[in-house]
């Protein structure tokens, strides 16, 4: 059990008002979390005691600095259960680090005619790298469909692995379904067929407990700022032995050994893949991030989570005119799209500004699963481990209000 109380305490955002007497109600935790000032804190007092820049200086505050940035590695590793720090490669989010395994590892290992197999449920960070990686090389592109429950097909899955692709990437977690992939067995599904696995953990990493040694993924790919960390930073995990068989993503400093007139040798990893002066403050943010994830417990952050959901979808079940899409409860993380019978999800979402509740309507970045379910776009409700039952409370009176204007 999390003590609400004293969590909400720690996210100084949350006593705002949004309008006189309308205190925030912070439902796009999806998009962005939140932040702690455990982690404002830790990078205002970097920016204080020990900025300098990292592996180049030779006094005290680089050496600091240098200490923070690797200790943040190494907190992010053990959080993950990765077995190397080595293995955690800092990029800016889970777009670029997707982009990373396109340019560096599939632009290396693929041919023209080689399939990647991707999943309807995808997020566009997880689409358009392949499709313009497609363009460029000629390779082909299928899809694991949805059941008509918001799952993935997995009879269909093991159907499109004989077709032998080379890689399959998709999402841990859908932010628009709030569907949780089974992605143990579908790597191991995967493995068998002789394919790499990329798992898109942007929207479970944040939520509940990710083991990528269990899970066995090849790459896994999240972002800070959707785990009470900030801006600017998110990482690549990949298997050691494939990194090392990588080139480099982006050419510049630090991802370099040896530089001369006529060429360059790469840089051991993960420093080959993070080219120029990093996101040093970022780093250890997400370090502090992590400290304060792992000080409340993963498990204990996911079954809030799941009762916060559980209780939303009660209630909107009362409101016969509200279609949630998405599995039940069973399949599915604390994110709850909806359409509401006969209104935009803009009209949706600006009057529930109005009483200080923050939702995210539209398409959510995944225009091609809107078009697969009949639709143009979607309100979502998502919640993190500050989200209380009255909060739902307040979406529901919200609704009956938006219902009120527009029916
Ligand atoms: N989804 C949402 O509101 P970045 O922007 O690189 O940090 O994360 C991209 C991303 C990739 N995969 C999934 C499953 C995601 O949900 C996201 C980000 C946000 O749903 C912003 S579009």
């Amino acid at each position: 059990m999390i003590n609400l109380q004293k969590i909400r305490a720690d996210f100084p955002i949350l006593a705002r008002d949004v309008h006189p007497g309308k205190p925030l109600v912070y439902l796009d935790s999806g998009a962005t979390s939140q932040k702690p000032a455990a982690v404002i804190e830790s990078m205002d007092s970097f920016y204080r005691t020990s900025n300098a820049n990292i592996h180049r200086g030779i006094y005290v505050l680089a050496e600091e600095a240098t200490a923070l940035y690797e200790q943040a590695r190494l907190k992010i590793a053990n959080f993950i259960g990765a077995p190397f720090p080595r293995e955690i490669i800092f990029t800016r989010n889970t777009t670029e680090s997707i982009n990373l395994v396109s340019h560096a590892w599939a632009k290396k290992f693929l041919n023209a005619g080689d399939l990647i197999l991707l999943s309807e449920m995808e997020h566009h960070s997880n689409l358009v790298p392949w499709f313009m990686l497609a363009k460029e090389k000629g390779i082909r592109i299928e899809y694991i469909p949805l059941t008509s429950q918001g799952l993935l097909d997995l009879d269909k899955y093991q159907q499109l692995l004989q077709k032998e692709p080379k890689l399959v990437a998709f999402t841990h977690m859908s932010n628009v379904l709030g569907t949780i992939n089974p992605v143990k067995p579908m790597v191991e599904m995967a493995h068998r067929a002789g394919a790499m696995v990329l798992v898109d953990a942007a929207q479970s990493v944040p939520h509940f407990p990710v083991n990528v040694n269990f899970l066995e993924a090849d790459f896994l790919a999240f972002s800070a700022h959707k785990m009470c960390g900030p801006t600017g930073i998110g990482v690549l995990f990949g298997r050691e032995a494939m990194l090392e068989k990588m080139d480099p993503f982006l050419g510049g400093g630090e991802m370099i050994k040896k530089v001369t007139y006529e060429g360059f040798i790469p840089n051991e990893i993960p420093y080959k893949f993070e080219a120029g002066t990093p996101a040093i403050a970022e780093a250890i943010g997400f370090g502090a991030a992590v400290d304060y994830l792992s000080q409340i417990g993963m498990d204990s952050i996911a079954e809030h989570e799941k009762e916060i959901t559980r209780y939303t979808l009660e209630c909107l079940s009362n409101l016969k005119w509200v279609q949630v899409l998405g599995p039940p409860i069973e399949f599915k993380g604390g994110v709850v799209s909806f359409v509401v019978e006969g209104i935009h999800p803009h009209d949706v979402a600006q009057v529930l500004d109005s009483e200080g509740i923050a939702i995210r309507a539209g398409h959510h970045c995944a225009m091609p699963l809107h078009q697969k379910l009949g639709i143009t776009a979607s309100s979502r409700a998502s919640f993190y481990l500050y989200n209380t039952k009255e909060e739902v409370d307040k979406l529901v009176i919200g609704l009956n209000k938006v219902r009120q204007i527009f029916a």
